[in-house]
Parts: C-alpha cells; sequence; structure tokens
C-alpha cells in the first residue's frame, strides 16, 4: 500500500467508514493543520474520504473546536433544507469513529479527524476572473446569514484574540522588544512599516469592543482556496476550513477576501511590482457579497467596509513579522525568511490599497 511517512493507519481504521483503506496521500495546502486524503475501498467501490491532523498546538481546545464544527455544519444544513438550496451547495460532513468519537488521539499525541470528500469540485489559489470573485463573495455572504441563528456566544473561541488587531499587535511589539532570534536588523524596513501604521491594526477591534459595530458569527479565515467550485468552475458550492468560525465581525471575512482575491498574486509574491488591486475583481467582489449581505449590515458597517481589506492585510502582515522575529513558531514554512517574504508581500498590499483607497470606497457608494 502507498502511503505517506508517519500516517497511523490503525488510527484511521477506528473512524467508521466501510471498508479497506486503499491509500492516502498528504495535500500540501494551509500553513496551520495537516491534511491528507484517503482512498478506501468497499464492495469493489472506491471513496475519497479527508484525514487531518488538528495543530494542537495552536487549537488548544479540540474539544471546543469539534463542537463548534458540529453546530456551525449543523445550522448551515438546516439552512440549506429550508431554503430549498437550488445551487446545491453543502458543507462539511464530520466522519465520527465507530465509538461515535468526533476525533481520535494517536499514540503521537496528534489528534485526528476525518470529513467525507467533496467530490467533483474545483478551488483556486490565485482568482482566475470577476466570475469566481463574485461566486466566492456571495457564498460568504450566504454563510453568513446562514449563521444568523447561531448566537456568538454558543460557539467557543478556538484561537482566542484571534484576528483582534490590537493585541496582535501588542504581541508584535513584545516580539519585536524581545527579538529572541536577532533578526530584527534584517526586517528593519518591515519593522518601520509596522510602527508607521500602528492605528491601523485595532480599526476593527476597536470598534467591536466599543459596540460600535455587532459581533457576529463569522468565517474569520475567509481565503478564495477555502471556497469550492463546481468542475466547471461556475458557482461555489462550499466553503471549507471551519475551525475559526466564531464570534468576529462579518468586516473580518470580507476584508480577508478581498486582501487575497481582489489582488491577483500569491500570498508570499516577491515581485512587488505583481501587488496592485484589481478593481474589476474588487467590483465582482463587493457585488456578490452586497447582493446577500447588503440588508443585512449595520450603517457604521457598511462605512468601514472599505477599509476592512487593509487592515486584514495589515494584520495579517504583522503576524507573519512576529512569527519570523520569534523564530517561526507558528506558520509552517518553507525557506528560511518565507515568513519575512510574506510580511513583505502583505505589506505590499496595505500599500497598493492605500493607492485605491478612494477607488475602492466609490464602489461601495454605487
Ligand atoms: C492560516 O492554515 P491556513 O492556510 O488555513 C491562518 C490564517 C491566515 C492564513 C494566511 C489558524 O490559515 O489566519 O490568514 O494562514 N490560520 C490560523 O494564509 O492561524
Ligand atoms: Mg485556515
Amino acid at each position: 500500500m502507498e502511503q505517506a511517512r508517519a500516517v497511523p493507519i490503525a488510527t484511521l481504521e477506528l473512524f467508521d467508514i466501510p471498508g479497506r483503506l486503499i491509500s492516502v496521500e498528504e495535500l500540501k495546502r494551509g500553513h496551520i493543520n495537516r491534511t491528507f486524503v484517503g482512498v478506501w475501498e468497499h464492495k469493489g467501490l472506491r471513496r475519497r474520504y479527508v484525514h487531518q491532523v488538528v495543530n494542537h498546538r495552536i487549537f488548544e481546545n479540540i474539544e471546543g473546536l469539534m463542537s463548534n464544527l458540529e453546530i456551525v455544519t449543523k445550522a448551515l444544513q438546516r439552512h440549506f433544507e429550508r431554503s430549498g438550496n437550488l445551487g446545491g451547495e453543502s458543507t462539511l460532513k464530520i466522519i465520527a469513529t465507530k465509538q461515535g468519537r468526533r476525533y481520535i488521539q494517536d499514540e503521537a499525541g496528534e489528534y485526528w479527524r476525518t470529513f467525507e470528500f467533496i467530490e467533483d469540485t474545483t478551488s483556486y489559489d490565485v482568482c482566475p476572473g470577476s466570475g469566481a470573485a463574485f461566486e466566492a463573495a456571495a457564498i460568504l455572504g450566504r454563510f453568513q446569514r446562514a449563521l444568523f441563528n447561531v448566537p456568538p456566544a454558543s460557539l467557543v473561541e478556538t484561537i482566542p484574540f484571534f484576528l483582534h488587531g490590537g493585541r496582535r499587535f501588542s504581541a508584535f511589539e513584545e516580539s519585536l522588544k524581545r527579538d529572541a532570534k536577532k533578526r530584527a536588523g534584517r526586517a528593519a524596513r518591515e519593522v518601520q512599516f509596522a510602527l508607521q501604521r500602528k492605528e491601523l491594526s485595532s480599526v476593527l477591534s476597536s470598534a467591536l469592543e466599543a459596540g460600535s459595530i455587532p459581533s457576529r458569527v463569522c468565517h474569520n479565515d475567509m481565503k478564495l482556496n477555502n471556497v469550492l467550485f463546481d468542475n466547471e468552475g461556475r458557482r461555489a458550492v462550499c466553503l471549507l476550513d471551519l475551525d475559526t468560525c466564531m464570534a468576529g465581525t462579518p468586516l473580518f471575512d470580507f476584508g480577508d477576501l478581498v486582501r487575497n482575491t481582489a489582488i491577483p498574486c500569491a500570498e508570499d509574491e516577491q515581485d512587488l511590482s505583481k501587488v496592485v488591486v484589481d478593481m474589476e475583481l474588487y467590483e465582482a467582489i463587493c457585488q456578490g457579497y452586497m447582493g446577500e449581505m447588503g440588508a443585512e449590515l449595520t450603517a457604521q458597517e457598511v462605512k468601514l467596509l472599505p477599509f476592512a481589506p487593509r487592515v486584514l492585510a495589515f494584520v495579517l502582515g504583522t503576524r507573519f513579522l512576529t512569527d519570523y522575529l520569534n523564530g517561526d513558531t507558528y506558520f509552517r514554512t518553507h525557506r528560511p525568511e518565507h515568513n519575512l517574504e510574506r510580511a513583505r508581500t502583505q505589506f505590499a498590499v496595505v500599500e497598493a490599497m492605500e493607492r485605491s483607497e478612494s477607488r475602492m470606497s466609490e464602489v461601495l457608494k454605487g
């Protein structure tokens, strides 16, 4: 049997999947968890499943995280049933163990869980065009609306203060002061950039804390490659990666989607001349999102919408920079200065958005 190194087959066999495991292969995506695709055979038929190791050094409360997933996926399922679901949307389906548990710890102490594999879909790291941008934004809007009935307080905070820009900036300041790996010198330009824009980090977290915008359940990791499209790439049919789905503001999701979708290059692109806001993609996102959520947002939320992408890019850039200063302990990296490069790209995104500020605001005044 082909198998990736260090996959505990006996652990996977505890999940309630009929038949036998034929092969398992790692999918190289995501910076935090590890994801594998297992092929299982039962009565001559092969089916695929997603087996995942949840990073418990980052998600410390696995029980709470899995209970959030249960609440969120059930609420989505109920919403699909009630609304007729003409677009054929779906959500993650958790496969429990034969003993009815949603996850299991292997001998090495790693936590495993399993989902059904969603077949006949495709996803994009870089946005292929305005149709996909519109669809991704529309499925996000539907997702947020479908979760209106889930009280934010019913969900565990799986990573405390996850997108709290103010706290993220304080963590950066502390890492800079400590400079444990003596890397601040190499990051001097990025550090300077961050220090000059300190106020930007807390625009959304302060508004939430002051109560000027409501706390709502949102996705909190709204990357384009977390959207599954049908095989023709026409309709968005599922939102993946629900581990940080918890209280926040819809502005986090809108901002994050624009940050990584309307800038048509990789998150760690080193040719900074490619880091520009594609206004056509941005407009498509605004249209797709407002078509679903426009009527639900408060005046203050709408007012902050055009700034949210910049805040999200800045907070993410600051997180990458902090991790670089700390010695790469959080995000998985693929080369020595990867986190510094990622920070540089995200700060270039901030600058691109500063240049496009008035045009970005205009679109939303519509
Ligand atoms: C991480 O692992 P992944 O790709 O789903 C991170 C997000 C960042 C993203 C940037 C739990 O997500 O917050 O926006 O990288 N997730 C966590 O690519 O920190
Ligand atoms: Mg994620």
